[in-house]
């Protein structure tokens, strides 16, 4: 006989979970009490349910299976809801468990009483509520099954307190295996069919389920082939930045002549996404629902095949397997392509070399450096800002997993992820990079970094606003600034208050130094860049942008 909550403790175990980020709440105490003796699962405390949250979604990322968070009742479970949001966007496999009143008390205005059905119905894969303590172990691996399969996303499970204490004689489920379609051998024909009569085809990657022998065997076939490959919005990762087939990515600024490559491309290879607004240039690259292109959708999930565009060719497969088959395919000997793919790659390292931006500490050469000085499989992270901009324009991506950026644009996740990547992977150097207003999103996370030892360098792009707001601002109505300035804090003085490190850059020459005293340092460390207001993006200044307008 044992309780739920060591039955749920014993259950994610056994499902292969091995960290779980939470903020604790009196409504899980059986939970919390089952993580005392030292078990497979290291316990980390948060200081928001929302970088919990975060935190469990990078792991997931990284681990591509679920990343745990746990959470207390309608308090805590709504802060979480952001982190929930970004596994659900990016399509990340995320278990949010959720202490609830007990199950007397529910529907009598129970304190802190929440309906997870209706809050996280439009954002999670899956909502249940265990209302029985021997139900538990087919929840959990339930939960699991849901969370990786077709598209990944995220589940939540809700337990009332008393289910939590509730004791019962049940055996542990077995571990699940993550179901994987693959391409049948008529999908590969006709894909072989299409790329014989293809002249301007390319390869778009993306999506949350990705790993490194796909990325090694798309590589081989793009080599092969001598095909362009474009990745989505922050997915750059997905393949090495320096391999020749190598294009760029489809990002909010992208590079004009891959914009017109895609737009143009008469075969179009989408592998492991529906790419939407971002990518497409809000379906403008691709046009919803006819597409211009003879569209080659691969995807795990059959649901999202022709969801948003007419699909020549649907192949319901993971990528993996996918990708294997593609490694195995014949190249033709004629490959029209070929200078189309020499044209976008030239292209693309001509948007490598820094531009010159306002101000002595230069963005586009702190982040060139960044890509010289790293080691090769260095994880950087970031959150939303026009910062971000510059990361992942100059930052060449050198294989997966080495990228946790949200492609749902969510402030704050730069310093969480990198918490989890560091947890996860000690060994490697781990960057995270914030603006001023993403820094402060989830900021006091810098206790948990300093309380768990992970050594994290995390760079503060400091230009003391809400820049990406003001510039739009700037476009729409020059000169009328409201609610976009930041004066505060001294992020290096904030930093030293939490037990990090913390040092002021004014000099671009500065960074290098102290980038590398970082990576070095027994402590996390904050590096605060001093920021010109007018560098704000890659090619405008903010007072250009101004006059655009006016
Ligand atoms: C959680 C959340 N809140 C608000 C926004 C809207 N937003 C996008 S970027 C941004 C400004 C970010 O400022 P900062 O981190 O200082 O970076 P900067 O743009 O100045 O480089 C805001 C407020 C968002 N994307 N996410």
């Amino acid at each position: 006989m044992r309780n739920g909550g060591k039955i749920l403790i014993d259950g994610l175990a056994g499902q292969g979970c091995r960290m779980l980020f939470t903020v604790p709440g009196e409504s899980f105490l059986p939970a919390l009490d089952a993580l005392f003796d030292e078990g497979p699962i290291r316990t980390i405390v948060c200081r928001h349910e929302g970088a919990a949250a975060m935190m469990a979604e990078a792991a997931g990322k990284l681990r591509g299976a679920p990343g745990v968070a746990f959470v207390t009742r309608a308090p805590g479970a709504t802060n979480a809801a952001s982190g929930v949001y970004v596994a659900h966007h990016d399509a990340t496999p995320m278990l949010l468990l959720v202490g609830l009143p007990a199950r007397a008390r529910e529907g009598r205005k129970a304190f802190q009483e929440i309906d997870l059905e209706a809050v996280f119905g439009s954002i999670a894969k899956r909502v249940e509520v265990v209302r029985e303590s021997a139900r538990i172990p087919e929840a959990v691996a339930h939960a699991y099954q849901a969370a990786r399969s077709g598209r990944p996303g995220p589940v939540v499970l809700g337990f009332p307190e008393d289910v939590l204490h509730e004791t019962a004689g049940v055996a542990d489920a077995a571990p699940v295996e993550r179901a994987s379609p693959a391409p049948s051998a008529s999908d590969m024909r006709r894909l072989k069919e299409m790329l014989l009569g293809a002249r301007r085809p390319l390869v778009l990657i993306g999506g949350g389920d990705w790993s490194t022998v796909a990325a090694k065997q798309l590589a081989s076939f793009a080599g092969k082939f001598d095909i362009p490959v474009a990745a989505t919005f922050r997915r750059q990762d997905h393949f090495d930045n320096r391999h020749p087939c190598y294009v760029g990515h489809a990002d909010i600024d992208i590079e004009p002549e891959l914009g017109a490559a895609i737009a143009g491309a008469d075969v179009l290879i989408v592998i492991g996404e529906t790419p939407g607004e971002v990518p497409t240039a809000a379906q403008t690259l691709i046009i919803t629902p006819e597409p211009s292109q003879v569209l080659v959708h691969a995807h795990p999930s059959a649901g999202e095949l022709g969801r948003l565009y007419r699909t020549d060719l649907g192949i319901v497969t993971g990528a993996g397997a996918f990708c294997r088959a593609l490694a195995r395919m014949r190249a033709p000997v004629k490959r029209p392509w070929r200078k189309l793919r020499r044209e976008l790659r030239a292209a693309y390292e001509r948007s490598l070399k820094p531009l010159a931006t306002p101000g002595s500490v230069q963005l586009a050469e702190v982040m060139a450096t960044l890509s010289r000085e790293l080691p090769e499989d260095a994880i950087v992270t970031n959150g939303a800002g026009n910062y971000a901009g510059f990361l992942n324009r100059y930052f060449q991506y050198k294989g997966w997993p080495t990228q946790l950026a949200p492609a749902s644009g969510s402030m704050g996740y730069g310093l969480p992820a990198a918490i989890a990547a560091k947890l996860i992977h000690p060994g490697r150097a781990v960057v995270a990079l914030a603006g001023d207003g993403c820094a402060l999103t989830t900021g006091q996370e810098l206790a948990t970094a300093v309380q768990y030892g992970v050594h994290i360098v995390l760079i503060v792009v400091n230009n003391g606003m809400y820049g990406t707001i003001r510039m739009h601002q700037e476009r729409l109505y020059p000169g009328r600034v409201v609610g976009t300035t930041l004066v505060n804090p001294d992020f290096a003085v904030l930093a030293r208050s939490f037990g990090a490190a913390g040092v002021t850059i004014g000099e671009t020459r500065e960074f290098l130094p102290a980038l590398r005293r970082a990576l070095t340092a027994s402590v996390p460390t904050v590096i605060e860049l001093k920021i010109d207001p007018e560098a704000i993006c890659a090619r405008q200044t903010l007072s250009e942008i101004a006059k655009s307008r006016s």
